[in-house]
């Protein structure tokens, strides 16, 4: 027999494939719609195996979906904004849409050459303007849509460069080029409302039944609601009239650890209280002059100023609790007032060591329970209520409930509900990003670009000789006239954070036209995407704008879906051995080797310690290249090792073995198919054993359990490499090739050829399980006539005796042998034999 030869029988197909548009999803097609999608890479220069790994699981799913009888839409495209383009630029001196250009041509041919069953002709990249010139659209329509705000934020400010820095740029505290201490300064950027999304977003995780569960836990925590309550401390005298100090909490369970009560520096308290004390007034001023972000006063040593107010405790109205002026509480937040809790609160514990108040615990850290808490260390976990009268013994959750009721029955507080979720800040100070869309007027404030002057283009003379954002220092780009005065006006130069563009990049796969974003029938016609398959990085972030997003556009009432994806699954990394020199420095596997019991590297002879099997990562020098790899194997090798052996959740360690084993037994199939002989007969075995495969594997595929299928496969190899020729056999290896059609496509394709079929197996149906051949478990009994062995019957397994005996009774043997003559006694053994006494 001839051997499998990749390197032919992977061009051939792939040209085939291409040439004939195979997998061109058609938007008007009758079929039943499968829309199957992997998070599309950033172009960072070349596929890596975790790439692989994921898109092999999606290709396997959509060809499987296509033999079913689905339209399928198996889409690719570039995230293609983001640093390292313009980090790029920097260091190399080439342009970020050049860099970036290369790199998605490599990619696409690296892609190209795994035989995945993309629709090509719907590439899109994020960094080209028909893209994002369609999302400035967007942007427009919900800055219509009041979706759309300007806030001061704080952004990362490097003096020395005099440029603003994305977080991944500050390094240790300093700027990554320029070493030195960055400073946070506010600028006025752009945001979207996730937040009036927030409950919806949170209910809507209910619904989303084939997701992960720790996806959506990590969702929920993110969105993060939790009930708060506003009240009022009597204060002990009346300040300027008022009688009470309004306090929020997120806390109210551990009101009796309540040792002080602070306000803002700039609360209308400290303001009457300094009226009257110097001192107060030089505190506040003080507190007015620091920074005001809330990193800036996280960090900031806790400071405080005793008005000698107090205030009653709720619970205890003999019990007084000092009232501060103090630096860490903001006046923008809550109320701008607050009570401390020291034992449970690190910036309360700060300040009440400092200034020597009460530290009372109450809830319990495991089994201590004492009131007096020890240590400076506030804890801020799980525990019991102690010390707590009422509240006694509850939970937090159960005690915060308590206190509220308590609270609002006799009218001091009402409980509120709070999120952790803030609002998405979409500015940018860089260059290769979506320049957003507005124009700055001094009279008529920010103004949408008309839609009819989209898309803002980028400009391409740009110079990162100098720090800084280069939209910002372009000599005449943000010069324009005010869309609505006509007069000189700027362009808003911030660009949008690259999350926007992979907010809606599936809906623009499933529809694209040339002149709005996409067309609301045929984007509809799609989605919700059926199967999403990505990195468990993006279970927050990503995942939450794309669901924020869809639910933006359908408040706009441009689309019938608000979940964008009703399936997802998140893959297992690529791991692989690493090994470290004394240094510290790393050595890739292929430069070092087993010296007896040691390793050591091959060159120089160094001693170097093996560590743990980690994601392969360019820091750790622990890669492999996709492409040797197919050069060497072969695409359906490679496919074959990535769905092999580890479940597709966890973790595939990469290994030479592993993919060895991955061609040996595409060779093996090649024989099988090259090998094949007609036969004559049925093996009533290997059809069930078929069958039981045809069945399973589907099952597998729709499961994502890609290694259960493919250990299916292997066994069902097996049974036909022991089987003998016969016309069973022969139909078990000509199923076979469509069997494997989704995992190894080249080697199937020529097996299909091979056998004459027509068309493309690409294009077959998935074979028929005869559900007749799927009882798993036949026994073989023997039917004996005076315990001589007169017949065999197949059965059912756990047959009753009842049954045993009228099957032996109407065999034909069995008949001819007694001849009319009426059995004495029946012995029936279930599942071993009847033996019938005539
Ligand atoms: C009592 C308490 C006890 C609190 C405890 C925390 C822990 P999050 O959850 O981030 O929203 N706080 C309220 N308003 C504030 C303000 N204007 N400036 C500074 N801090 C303020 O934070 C809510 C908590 O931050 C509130 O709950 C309050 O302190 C504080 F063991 O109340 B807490
Ligand atoms: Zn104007």
């Amino acid at each position: 027999a001839s051997r499998f030869n990749p390197k032919a029988a992977d061009a051939r197909w792939q040209k085939t494939w291409d040439d004939a548009q195979t997998f061109a999803a058609d938007n008007a097609a009758a079929k039943p719609k499968s829309y199957v999608l992997e998070m599309f890479p950033y172009p960072s220069g070349r596929i890596h195996m975790g790439h692989v790994r994921n898109y092999t699981m999606g290709d396997v799913l959509a060809r499987f979906k296509r033999m079913t009888g689905h339209e399928v839409l198996h889409p690719m495209g570039w995230d293609a904004f983001g640093m390292p383009a313009e980090n790029a630029a920097m260091e190399k001196k080439v342009h970020p849409g050049e860099w970036t250009r290369a790199n998605i041509a490599a990619m696409r041919d690296q892609l190209k050459r795994l035989g995945f069953a993309l629709d090509w002709s719907r590439e899109l990249a994020t960094c080209e303007p028909d893209y994002y010139g369609q999302e400035q659209a967007l942007f427009l329509d919900l800055f219509e849509a009041g979706l759309v705000y300007r806030k001061e934020s704080a952004v990362n400010w490097d003096p020395v460069d005099m440029t603003v820095l994305a977080n991944e740029q500050v390094i240790d505290g300093k700027g990554w080029r320029s070493g030195a201490t960055v400073e946070r300064r506010k600028l006025s950027q752009w945001f979207l409302k996730i937040t009036d999304f927030a409950e919806d977003l949170l209910s809507g995780l209910g619904e989303l039944d084939q997701w992960p569960d720790k996806v959506k836990l990590m969702q929920e925590n993110w969105i993060g609601k939790s009930r708060g309550l506003r009240f009022r401390f009597k204060l002990s005298q009346p300040v300027t009239g008022q009688t009470n100090l309004q306090v929020f909490t997120t806390r109210p369970d551990t009101i009796f650890g309540a040792s002080f009560v602070a306000v803002a520096a700039d609360h209308p308290l400290a303001a009457a209280v300094a009226e009257n004390s110097a001192e107060a007034q030089r505190f506040v001023a003080q507190c007015q002059s620091g920074g005001t972000s809330a990193a800036d006063i996280e960090s900031a040593e806790k400071l405080g100023f005793d008005t000698g107010l107090t205030v009653a405790h709720p619970f205890q109205p003999e019990w007084e609790l000092p009232v501060y002026i103090a630096n860490f509480v903001l006046m923008d937040y809550g109320t701008g007032a607050i009570f401390g809790v020291p034992a449970h609160d690190q910036r309360d514990m700060d300040f009440a060591r400092k200034y020597d108040l009460p530290v009372r615990r109450v809830v319990a850290d495991g089994d201590d329970s004492e009131a007096e808490f020890a240590g400076d260390e506030a804890w801020s976990g799980e525990g019991t209520l102690v010390n707590s009268r009422f509240l006694d013994g509850m939970t937090i959750e159960a005690a915060k409930a308590a206190v509220i009721e308590r609270a609002e029955e006799e009218g001091w507080g009402e409980g509120t509900t709070e999120w952790r979720l803030r609002d998405w800040g979409v500015s940018r100070q860089r260059y290769w990003g979506t320049p957003i869309p507005i124009i700055h007027c001094e009279e008529c404030g920010p103004v949408g670009v008309p839609k009819d002057q989209l898309p803002v283009v980028l400009p391409e003379d740009i110079d990162f000789e100098t720090p800084g954002n280069p939209l910002d220092r372009h000599p005449t780009w943000k010069h324009v006239d005010c869309p609505q005065c006509g007069e000189p006006a700027r362009r808003e130069t911030d660009t949008l954070d690259t999350f926007v563009d992979s907010s809606w990049y599936f809906i623009r796969f499933a529809s694209q036209p040339d002149d709005a974003p996409f067309d609301r029938a045929e984007a509809e016609a799609w989605l919700p995407v059926g199967q999403y398959i990505g990195g468990v990085e993006h279970a927050i972030l990503h995942l939450l704008y794309a669901r924020f997003w869809t639910r933006a556009l359908n408040r706009m009432g441009m689309l019938d879906v608000k979940e964008p994806f009703a399936g997802l699954f998140t893959q297992g990394m690529v791991t692989h051995e690493t090994y470290q020199a004394g240094d510290g420095s790393w050595l890739s596997p292929g430069e070092v080797t087993k010296d007896g019991e040691d390793w050591v590297a091959i060159e120089g002879g160094e001693p170097v310690t093996p560590g743990r099997v980690e994601k392969m990562s360019k820091s750790k020098k622990n890669t492999v290249d996709p492409d040797p790899i197919i050069d060497q194997y072969g695409a359906d090798a490679v496919r074959w090792f990535m769905l092999s052996d580890s479940p597709p959740e966890r973790d595939l360690p990469w290994s030479e073995a592993g993919i060895e084993g991955a061609w040996r037994f595409v060779q093996r199939l090649w024989r099988l198919i090259d090998g094949n002989q007609p036969g004559e007969g049925e093996d009533k075995a290997l059809d069930r054993k078929l069958h039981q495969t045809i069945a399973g594997v589907a099952e597998d595929i729709e499961d994502l359990s890609f290694n259960k299928a493919v250990a299916k496969i292997h066994e069902l190899a097996n049974a036909i490499e022991k089987a003998d020729a016969s016309a069973s056999r022969d139909a078990a290896v000509r199923i076979l090739v469509r069997l494997v059609a989704p995992m190894a496509p080249h080697l199937a394709e020529e097996g299909w050829a091979q056998f004459g079929e027509q068309g493309l197996v690409a294009d077959a149906q998935w074979p028929e399980a005869d559900p007749a051949l799927l009882v798993e478990d036949e026994v073989t009994i023997a039917v004996q006539i005076n315990g001589k062995l007169r017949d065999t019957l197949s059965v059912a397994k756990g047959a009753g005796k009842a049954d045993l005996e009228s099957l032996a009774l109407a065999s034909d043997k069995i008949m001819r042998q007694l001849d009319g003559a009426e059995p004495k006694k029946i012995i029936v053994v279930p599942d071993r034999l009847v033996n019938i006494v005539a």
